[in-house]
């Protein structure tokens, strides 16, 4: 494998032109690789963006290139402004109608327009024409290659997927079509086997710290999903080096799976309070207090949690205040009993009341701590920038918690919970349940185009930090695109989990 990276490296830097150019990087990329090849990728594209106007004169009308420039700049955090494609409109702001026949354009256009921030409104109309030429190319005789990547276009954009669900189809689709560069398929493929071996290897460590743990059989109402937990973390993260931080929440979304059922399915309501309470002060003397079956599921929390903090410390002295996560512990478990409380006192909140609360509870916030208390790249200059909760980790949450309602709050009512986003809409506007999830579906959006403005970053520490807040809301959307692909798994996930953990691709 070496040698194979040692001449994809050189395929980097080797003279050619812009749209070539552009095309290796975004397959790189597409084909989960471009890890290996972050500093060379971004020497490319600086001076791609160092010379922006003469690109796009050399671009001309090449809607594929340019889109594709768009899309990468954008997605790499640089500053790249929706002006690029005013060539591509008539004079009342619609894309020109002659574009329809570029099947190429159209698609790499629609990919490109997911990237919008607020208020593009260029962008806007972009992801409306394209959506609708590309559905309606999928109604009359397309190349069957070229419909395959259409479908799956349309399906989700690329901006929303999953990565390493994304990569594997790649993988598979280039094979088939056998019109990508050998060296960069063999490259994929081998790497993709290797990664898999990293997951198995991580997977049977943290089933083994499950199994001893014992806690879902003395819980044994609670939802008991160690393989879910895990594949949750490589859509946060895929790549091999961040190994620890899907160790530590993968335990994480356990002991959450677990207290979630607590509040959601079992504990009378004094108990509740008594638990938040326990957790709140973070101190084993207050455990005294708590039925047998809280008191195994705290010691499960404290030990698992300062076990955690431990292991930061003890490589990466000292452990900042910020990077407690017992803090985030307490927010949750403040956010559960509120919406318990609300649940017993048969209380419906209006939707912000709901948001603001369900943002902390759906558990996010936690999850991003964890990824930085476990990143190589923590610095004491990094985390004071990051004080309070940055907007990027709110808004990924907040389409964590959507999504989460979008797939879960049917079951989720009618076992008796909370009323949950979609509810709380059609109570506050008395408007119909298919308004109400459209109404939410916006939500999503919008959410979408803050993330998308913010991609820029100072050092490798925010980069990855944005990346996995941006991964958050993408494994929210693949988990429940199909109802609630977690609590009530539907062969669809757990094809996903075997295509990515347990089966090797060809070679
Ligand atoms: C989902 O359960 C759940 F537990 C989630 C999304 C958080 C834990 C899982 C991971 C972080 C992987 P449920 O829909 O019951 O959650 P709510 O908050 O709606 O009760
Ligand atoms: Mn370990
Ligand atoms: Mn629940
Ligand atoms: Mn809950
Ligand atoms: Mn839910």
């Amino acid at each position: 494998m070496g040698k194979l990276t040692e001449d994809v490296k050189q395929m980097i830097y080797m003279k050619k032109g812009i749209e070539e150019q552009l095309q290796l990087i975004d397959h790189l990329q597409q084909l989960g690789v471009a890890y290996h090849f972050k500093e060379d990728i971004k020497d490319v594209l600086w001076t791609i963006y160092g010379s922006m106007e003469e690109v796009s004169m050399l671009l001309k009308d090449n809607l594929h290139a340019t889109a594709l420039m768009f899309r990468l700049l954008r997605e790499h955090g640089f500053a790249v402004s929706e002006g690029v494609f005013y060539r591509f409109m008539e004079e009342k702001g619609h894309l020109k109608a002659s574009l329809r026949h570029q099947t190429e354009g159209l698609v790499s256009l629609y990919e490109a327009s997911h990237l919008a921030k607020e208020g593009e409104q260029v962008l806007e109309e972009a992801t409306n024409f394209t959506t609708k030429q590309l559905k309606s190319l999928m109604e009359g005789s397309l190349e069957p290659h070229l419909r395959e990547h259409v479908a799956h276009a349309l399906e989700l954009p690329l901006n929303w997927k999953m990565q390493r669900l994304h990569t594997r189809w790649f993988i598979e689709a280039s094979q088939r079509e056998a019109k990508m560069n050998p060296v960069l398929l063999e490259l994929a493929k081998l790497d993709f086997n290797r990664v898999q071996i990293i997951y198995q290897r991580e997977l049977r460590e943290v089933s083994r710290w499950w199994n001893n743990l014992g806690l879902a059989q003395r819980l044994p109402f609670s939802r008991d999903r160690l393989v879910e937990n895990y594949f949750w973390t490589v859509g946060w993260a895929f790549e091999p080096q961040f190994g620890r931080c899907r160790e530590a929440q993968t335990k994480a979304n356990c002991l959450i799976t677990t207290i979630d059922d607590v509040y959601d399915v079992y504990g009378t309501i004094d108990e509740l309070e008594l638990f938040t309470d326990a957790v709140d002060r973070w101190d084993v003397n207050t455990m005294d207090k708590l039925p047998e079956y809280m008191k195994i599921c705290f010691l499960a929390l404290f030990n698992t949690t300062n076990n955690t903090a431990y292991n930061v410390m003890k490589e990466k002295v000292p452990l900042y205040k910020q990077c407690y996560p017992w803090i985030q512990w307490a927010d949750i478990c403040k956010a559960y009993m509120v919406e318990a409380r609300w649940y017993h006192q048969g209380y419906t909140p209006n939707l912000e009341e709901y948001l603001e609360n369900a943002l902390v509870s759906i558990s996010g916030l936690l999850i991003l701590t964890l990824a930085y208390c476990t990143s190589d790249d923590v610095t004491r200059e990094a985390l004071d920038g990051l004080q309070s909760c940055p907007q990027i980790a709110r808004w990924s949450s907040m389409i964590f918690r959507l999504c989460d309602d979008l797939g879960t709050s049917k079951d989720e009512l009618r076992r008796g919970d909370v009323p949950k986003s979609i509810e709380c809409h059609m109570h506050e506007s008395g408007v119909s349940e298919d308004a109400a999830r459209e109404h939410i579906r916006r939500l999503i959006r919008g959410n979408w185009r803050a993330i998308n403005g913010d991609r820029s970053f100072t050092s490798r520490f925010e980069e990855n930090l944005k990346m996995m807040a941006i991964n958050i809301p993408r494994m929210a959307q693949c988990v429940y695109q199909y109802g609630d692909g977690y609590g009530k798994p539907d062969g669809v996930i757990e094809d996903r989990i075997r295509s990515l953990l347990i089966e090797p691709i060809l070679m």
